[in-house]
């Protein structure tokens, strides 16, 4: 069973999202199975980012990811890397449909709003920095 690490970034989580991305999330069928809130330090979201560290782009996405809590989310689901970024629509969301998570309440491509794994490898990454193994559930979703 694949799963995938999505985080409601600080943009949303200020403007009262959480919930709504989350749910958004749960209707698509995926299965959650890990939450919590936290706020990333300077380490954790280097680490995060890594891939990204030769970017232009990189110090100003550590610092948005570290300037206010997130909500760090495991999603479960056969297909679930890829269904999860359907739903959050295109990273950009001047280019993300409406409906999706960024086509509707996106602001720019720095703030916008969620991170899903891109890949089923990064996903297992991604997910073993924000969770320790014990605080993935197992349950029937009915
Ligand atoms: P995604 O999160 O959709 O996989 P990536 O991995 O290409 O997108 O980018 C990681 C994050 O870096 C994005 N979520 C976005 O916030 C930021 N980002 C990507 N491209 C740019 C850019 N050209 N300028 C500023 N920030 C960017």
């Amino acid at each position: 069973m694949e799963r995938t690490l999505v985080l409601v970034k600080p943009d949303a989580v200020k403007r009262g999202l959480s919930g709504e991305i989350i749910a958004r999330l749960e209707k698509s069928g995926l299965k959650l199975v890990a939450l919590k809130m936290l706020q990333a330090n300077q380490v954790l979201a280097s680490k995060h980012y890594a891939v990204h560290k030769e970017r232009p782009f990189f110090n100003d996405l550590i610092q948005s990811i570290t300037s206010a809590p997130i909500a760090a989310a495991i999603f479960e689901g056969d297909n679930a890397v890829k269904r999860a970024r359907v739903v959050m629509g295109a990273t950009n969301p001047a280019n993300a449909e409406k409906g999706t998570i960024r086509g509707d309440l996106g602001l720019s491509i720095e703030a916008n709003s969620v991170h899903g794994s891109d890949a089923i490898e990064t996903a297992l990454f991604e997910s073993s920095l924000y969770f320790a193994e014990c605080e993935v559930t197992e349950y029937n979703r009915e």
